[in-house]
């Protein structure tokens, strides 16, 4: 008997077989329609398995209740098609859904690339007047899978390098970053900055640097305001010299360095880096969208505790300035007046809350997402937020406690046989108390993913996808 992972890829293969023939009913395909939709956020916030739950769900059809162009009957099919870009590898939703199906189920890998898929979506237009023009029509979405470390090069485009060695020197001098700078700091302070290089010192400054950046990212306070973005994900450049180079300590320009410098050295890959990979990231590949998604996993941050939570914060409003960009002028210039017309922020895994307290994560995003940025600024762009499960690991259940009843969630605790009920602790309503919120207050184990059963029939069980989708892409089947 097949295994269901391999029942879900025969599914998709004879989807991708249909492609020629719905393509080939099309009457003109001068009606087609592109959206590019992008889903990002920091390494771990969800978007790999964002991605293949939504795409299943809009193949399965079958647990997208509040998405009125498919339960209005408007779409005729879905399926998925080949990308355009041949050069953009192409998002493994296969090999996820394997992965998430498998007897024993696991969550996919994490992922360093971007990436993409197409489906492709063959409806009926709602106006009379298309409807009566040409029957129906074919919408193609394109949804990128891009890490959101990349959107964090943003500040650095207008600094130059000793702006950058500055901004180091301060937040080096405080905790938990300066301990977890320690070796760099060291080979730093023997570097004679106006000496001339030694490729391996460069190479070991850049390495330690890096280890830096990682120690911050995987402590326990989870830093994510960590620059420069590829360090943390190289993507397809890891070993680059692109990305050999680190600031350098008391760091001060002076004129008729030695070329061959350390800090000139520096400076000059500083500047590559600046010019040959954050710039053509946001031209080819962030300037070409069209909607958002921006996962964030605020739960997490709030598990580990203050500093993490203040950190989000300060990621999340640089991940912004990237979404109003009219006080950064290289990348108004880079967009031609290009928009994201909408933008839909979303909390991730609130399959892990009780239903009550899900709620209260929806507006403590919106409040931490606004509390920096003026909203005004997005000119024009439909902005949302949101809590959601891509994939719901949990069910529903309720606690009796000296005589009060609270909610709570049933899952399977990874590496625990069977199912535990679960509380993971009161979230706070208002953000002042957020921020003074504790690691320890709140604790969320790590769930298997659920066993699901004929998953290529019935779609995967989530939280908020629908509406997810219903907002992102109601005005789109015109
Ligand atoms: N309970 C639950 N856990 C989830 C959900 N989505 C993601 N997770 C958990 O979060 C982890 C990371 O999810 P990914 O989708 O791989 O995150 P990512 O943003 O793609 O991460 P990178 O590829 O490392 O950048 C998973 O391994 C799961 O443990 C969800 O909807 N519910
Ligand atoms: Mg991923």
């Amino acid at each position: 008997m097949p295994s269901v992972g391999r029942r879900t890829f025969y599914a998709i293969d004879k989807l991708i077989d249909n492609i020629e023939t719905v393509a080939g009913s099309l009457t003109s395909a001068f009606h087609d329609q592109t959206i590019k939709i992008g889903v990002t956020g920091l390494a771990g916030a969800g978007k790999t398995v964002f991605i293949t739950s939504l795409v299943h769900n809009l193949l399965t059809k079958q647990r997208l209740p509040l998405f009125s162009p498919l339960v209005g009957g408007q779409i005729e099919a879905i399926m998925l098609s080949p990308q355009n870009d041949q050069t953009i590898p192409r998002f493994a939703l296969e090999r996820h859904l394997d992965d998430l199906t498998a007897k024993n189920p696991g969550w996919p890998e994490s992922t360093s690339q971007l990436s993409q898929i197409r489906v492709t979506i063959k409806y009926r237009p709602n106006q009379l007047v298309t409807r009566t023009l040409n029957s129906t029509r074919l919408l193609h979405l394109d949804f990128v899978d891009y890490p959101g470390e990349w959107l964090l090069d943003l500040p650095l485009m207008d600094m130059t390098f000793e702006d950058w060695c500055q901004q180091n020197q301060q937040l080096l001098t405080s905790e938990p970053r300066q301990s977890y700078a320690t070796d760099w700091i060291k080979t730093c302070r023997q570097v004679n900055a106006s000496g001339r290089f030694d490729e391996r010192t460069v190479e070991r400054l850049a390495a330690q640097y890096r280890d830096f950046l990682l120690r911050c990212k995987n402590s326990e306070h989870r830093l994510s305001n960590l620059q420069p973005g590829r360090f943390i994900l190289p993507g397809d450049m890891a070993g680059s010299p692109a990305l050999t180079f680190s600031p350098l300590l008391d760091f001060q320009k002076q004129k008729g360095d030695d070329v061959w410098s350390y800090r000139r050295i520096m400076s000059d890959r500083f500047e590559s880096y600046k010019k040959k990979v954050v710039k053509p990231f946001f031209k080819e590949h962030f300037a070409s969208l069209d909607r958002q998604f921006v996962l964030v996993d605020l739960l997490g941050a709030i598990e580990a505790g203050r500093s993490s939570v203040q950190e989000l914060e300060e990621t999340l409003d640089l991940v912004m300035q990237a979404y109003r960009p009219g006080k950064l002028s290289w990348l108004s210039s880079l967009l031609l007046g290009k928009r994201i017309s909408h933008l839909y922020f979303a909390a991730s895994k609130a399959d892990l809350l009780p239903r009550d307290q899900q709620k209260k994560l929806t507006s403590l995003l919106s409040s931490f997402a606004r509390s920096k940025g003026d909203r005004s600024l997005y000119l024009g762009a439909q902005v949302a937020y949101s809590a959601l499960a891509a994939v719901r690991a949990t069910e529903a259940a309720e606690i009796q406690q000296n005589g009060e009843t609270y909610e709570a969630v049933i899952g399977q605790i990874k590496g625990e046989e069977g199912k535990s009920v679960l509380f993971p602790g009161d979230l706070p309503t208002d953000l002042r108390d957020l921020r003074n919120f504790e690691a320890g207050d709140f604790t969320l184990p790590k769930l298997t993913p659920p066993k699901l059963t004929a998953v290529d029939q019935n779609g995967i069980p989530h939280i908020g996808l629908d509406r997810a989708l219903e907002f992102l892409l109601k005005d789109a089947f015109l």
